[in-house]
């Protein structure tokens, strides 16, 4: 991976994607200024509004993978996985009114979160590894929001803007991998009462340890890796679902129970 940004440029795109994520204002894509972006640069901006938000007093409280569904690679356009930091101040409770106030392009995925209770590290962590070190999972719905006007983006500038990370609500029954068949785990996610996408979890990367072991090989390339007691989501396993306020969703987990929330203005 190479970075080709300068530092200079990275504090510029760092401070924009900030602005426009604190503002909940669209910005156009980063690579119509920057065409020659690469992946490298999109983390290294990513990585950048990390520190910056750390040092402001948000928690690193663990990761995202992002884009690991073929259902949600198809939907934008690409074929790589990419990652992204969560912290404290995405989180809101489940069966919570949440405020859609401030995000642009609102839209919810079902995923399955990992907690760990060991450390992992990279190069060549596997889903077993990956199993071995989790202490359980959980249901959970990501809110995602793209800060880029018109929905436009690509890749490079989608993994700059933290993989469009807003917030998310852990919930349902937490259970031990031992006993689940995480692959065959369906999900049910429903709008206002009506049945809107089904999957197995085997649609993100053909077992959701997986993801999670892709995120921390890619976060070995970041200088970084997963403590223990990391809060881990592992990915959409059906497309993702515009929300607005007024809506309703739940998403219903096989053998993990539910995930409510409701939307307001
Ligand atoms: O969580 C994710 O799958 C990341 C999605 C990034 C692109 C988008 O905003 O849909
Ligand atoms: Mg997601």
């Amino acid at each position: 991976m190479t970075i080709t940004l300068s530092p200079e440029d990275i504090t510029r795109l760092c401070e924009r994607v900030e602005g426009a994520q604190a503002r909940g204002h669209a910005i156009p894509k980063l690579t119509g200024e920057y065409p020659g972006m690469t992946i490298a640069d999109g983390y290294a901006v990513q990585s950048a509004l990390r520190k910056r938000l750390i040092a402001q007093g948000h928690r690193l409280i663990g990761w995202k993978a992002g884009l690991t569904s073929r259902a949600k690679m198809r939907q934008m356009g690409v074929d790589v996985p990419s990652i992204g930091f969560l912290t404290d101040r995405m989180a809101r409770p489940e069966n919570s009114a949440i405020s859609l106030a401030g995000l642009i392009h609102p839209r919810v995925e079902c995923e399955i979160a990992f907690v760990t209770e060991r450390d992992l590290s990279g190069p060549g962590c596997t889903a077993a590894d990956v199993l071995n070190a989790t202490d359980y999972v959980l249901p959970a719905i990501e809110i995602i929001d793209s800060r880029f006007s018109g929905f436009k983006f690509d890749l490079e500038s989608v993994i700059a803007d933290n993989g469009s990370a807003a917030l998310f609500v852990g919930g349902g029954r937490p259970r031990r991998v031992t006993d689940l068949d995480l692959a065959t785990l369906g999900v049910v996610m429903e709008k206002n009462g009506e049945m809107e996408a089904f999957a197995a979890a085997a649609a993100v990367l053909g077992h959701p340890a997986e993801a999670v072991a892709m995120l921390v090989n890619i976060l070995h390339g970041l200088g970084e890796s997963l403590p223990a007691g990391s809060f881990v989501m592992s990915g959409g396993i059906t497309e993702a679902i515009a929300v607005a306020p007024g809506d309703h969703v739940a998403a219903r987990f096989q053998d993990l129970g539910s995930v409510s929330i409701r939307f307001t203005a």
